[in-house]
């Protein structure tokens, strides 16, 4: 359907929430869920978070990954939620990858964060990029403007890239003293190719939305106008579909690329199919009962 999307701002509970005499709040995003009339024509709902420093290009700090992450488990956590949408407020920026002036000498560090009276630095954007990954739910990047540094890969984590005719992406971390030896290489070699993704990443150059749809980096490109409308229509063509097939195929292709990891995501999504089967309901019952198992009732597939 092409209606607007109606947006509910929440803010997930913290792990300390029911100690704390304030209410949790978010300061450097924005987390909304849809709202939805019917369940069952609808299928579901649109999870969205917004990175919330426009000021700054979208710049991500320790606090911002922090409470990105919050807004991913909630969104993983949610039954309701079938699919999440990542994207930077405004429409100059996606994410400008970290911020540079709370990078110090060690790495990027936690104004609020310390330990034994000094700031410890901590690549805690690794660990937001592993969720993402490993969330059994579609993430759609939507956007617009910079993509860029790690910004940039946070795209490329995500299942699939929508951007606006506006946007442009790009590696700067050899300018800027940075890399990714993770996702953000390897990942991008899988999307691009080898030689695009070197090429990306020596020269550190800047591509727009045309070039990266060229070079397989994104799904599509809408004007920048349509990038909210189109957004919902992918999400609303998810949510109608099997999530167990989506959580399965995901699982899958994470599977390929990711060793063992990969697959001890895709046996917990068998494992947790296997549990809800009269199977292994069986076993179950059948210790619970101290009686021998019978699992002769329970065909054998070719
Ligand atoms: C995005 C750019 C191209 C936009 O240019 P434009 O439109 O001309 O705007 P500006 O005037 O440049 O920017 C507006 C204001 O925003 C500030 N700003 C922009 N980006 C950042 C940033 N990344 N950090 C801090 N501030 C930023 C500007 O300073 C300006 O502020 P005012 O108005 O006060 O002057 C352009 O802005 C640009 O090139 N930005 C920098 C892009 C960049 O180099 N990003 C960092 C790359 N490195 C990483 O992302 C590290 C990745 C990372 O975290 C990581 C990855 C893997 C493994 C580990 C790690 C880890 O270190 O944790």
């Amino acid at each position: 359907s092409q209606e607007p999307v109606c947006w509910e701002e929440c803010v997930p509970e913290t792990e300390f929430s029911h100690l704390m005499h304030t209410k949790p709040i978010l300061e450097e995003v924005i987390y909304e869920k849809s709202k939805i009339e019917d369940m069952r024509r609808e299928g579901g709902k649109i999870a969205r978070i917004t990175i919330n420093r426009p000021e700054k290009r979208n710049a991500f700090t320790p606090k911002t990954i922090k409470e990105m992450q919050r807004c991913f488990d909630d969104a993983r956590d949610d039954a309701t939620v079938g699919v999440v949408v990542l994207r930077g407020a405004g429409d100059l920026a996606f994410c400008s990858g970290g911020d540079q002036s709370v990078r110090g000498d060690g790495g990027y560090v936690d104004e609020r964060e310390e330990r034994g009276g000094k700031k410890v630095p901590r690549l805690n954007v690794l660990d937001l990029q592993m969720q993402i990954r490993r969330l059994p739910k579609p993430v759609i990047a939507s956007v617009a403007g910079y993509c860029v540094g790690g910004g940039h890969i946070l795209h490329m984590i995500c299942d699939l890239t929508i951007a606006a005719d506006n946007a442009v992406f790009g590696q700067t971390g050899p300018k800027v003293g940075s890399f990714d030896a993770g996702y953000g290489s390897t990942h991008m070699a899988r999307l691009i190719g080898q030689k695009k993704a070197r090429e990306m990443w020596f020269l550190a150059r800047m591509y727009d939305a045309k070039e990266a749809l060229n070079m397989g980096l994104v799904n599509c490109v809408v004007p920048l106008k349509d990038l909210e409308r189109e957004t919902a229509t992918w999400c609303r063509e998810i949510l109608r579909n099997s999530p167990t097939a989506l959580r399965l195929t995901k699982n899958a292709l994470n599977a390929a690329e990711d060793g063992q990891a990969g697959i001890q995501d895709l046996g917990g999504s068998a494992t947790m199919l296997f549990y809800q089967s009269g199977e292994g309901a069986e076993g179950r019952r059948a210790f619970l009962e101290k009686r021998a198992p019978d699992f002769s009732q329970f065909q054998r597939f070719p």
